[in-house]
């Protein structure tokens, strides 16, 4: 029975025009990906790191995740690594029928390591370009700013990203929120503003309600990432749904990341019910299942009809910073 619903669902979101919102490169990655990038570059095989990744998932360890994560871009050496990794995302998307991409990218994580970041942008823009064509899909890049590192570095990135406008189309802010609060980011948020770039943020995934707040009100995002904590302050609830600020909620990554309980519980629908424009998205694809496994066990474990996820898919179409 619930077989035979989920099938029916998995046919009805499969045809629904979507847009992908919440998406970061590297965790889009599946094991075939990373072997074929170790391999090229002479590195042991990423088996075991690719393995690490998946148990924090079961341990529900988001800050374990986020290691291991980081450990397999050690990999990424090349601009055809970030092509490559591109690539590869494009088409499992446009298998699931998402006509738009936003994706979310850093430059840090790699020039702390001594790589140009010029070549990262270049490698994943380039993908994005020769894809974007051959599939008749449209997309542009976020570059997120890592709330655990310096802000100069953001600075550094943002003179860089006014170079390749024609892919980057906001900036964001992501990684572990506890103890690195966003007001740190107003300023250089002010500065991409001011450049004529949108603005997101990750906030209230581990972190508090005040941390929704602050983006909100220091950073003045265009959309929220996550947003989850903001269930525990009906005041903030209301104010976001005033402003029309989207969320881009990840629903499989808060039950796997341990920052809910289960999807059953998952504030997604109680939000949608307070007027919030809610959007769903994978995160992290390779560990937290594609797009329409978002939409599809959402759905089954809140209870959401087909015109509910109807609404949801043009959210997130009109929620996208496409022109
Ligand atoms: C992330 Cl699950 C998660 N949370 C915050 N930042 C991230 N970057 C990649 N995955
Ligand atoms: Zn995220």
């Amino acid at each position: 029975m619930i077989q035979e619903r989920k099938k029916e669902l998995t046919a009805y979101v499969q045809g629904l025009e979507k847009a992908e919102l919440h998406i970061h490169i590297e965790g889009a990655a599946p094991a075939d990906v990373w072997s074929k990038i170790a391999k090229r570059n002479g590195l042991p095989s990423p088996n075991q790191d690719v393995a690490l990744a998946q148990r924090t998932v079961s341990s529900r360890d988001l800050a374990g995740f986020l290691g291991s994560y980081t450990r397999l871009t050690r990999m990424l050496l090349t601009e055809l690594d970030f092509y490559d990794l591109m690539y590869s995302y494009f088409l499992s998307a446009n298998q699931q029928n998402i006509g738009h991409v936003e994706v979310f990218f850093d430059t840090q994580s790699y020039r702390n390591f001594g790589l140009d970041p010029e070549m990262v942008i270049k490698g994943l823009g380039r993908a994005l370009d020769e894809w974007c064509q051959k599939l008749g899909m449209t997309g542009s890049l976020i570059l997120c700013f890592l709330r655990n590192l310096p802000v100069d570095q953001a600075y550094m990135d943002l003179e860089l990203a006014q170079n390749y406008k024609q892919w980057i189309v906001a900036v964001g802010l992501a990684a572990h929120e506890t103890g690195h609060p966003p007001t740190l980011f107003a300023p250089v948020y002010q500065k991409a503003r001011n450049l004529g770039f949108k603005t997101v943020a990750h906030a209230g995934e581990d972190g508090p309600p005040e941390y929704v707040w602050s983006v909100l009100n220091d950073l003045e995002v265009d959309r929220i990432d996550h947003g989850g904590a903001s269930i525990q302050d009906p005041k903030l609830v209301a104010e976001i749904a005033r402003r029309k600020i989207p969320l881009t909620m990840c629903p499989i990554s808060n039950v796997r990341m341990g920052v809910v309980q289960s999807l059953e519980l998952h504030p997604f629908r109680r939000l949608m019910q307070a007027g919030v424009r809610v959007t769903i998205n994978s995160d992290n694809p390779a560990y937290f299942g594609s797009l329409i496994d978002n939409y599809v066990d959402t759905a089954l474990a809140l209870d959401l009809g087909q015109d509910e996820l109807s609404a949801i898919a043009r959210t997130s179409i009109e929620a996208s910073f496409k022109q």
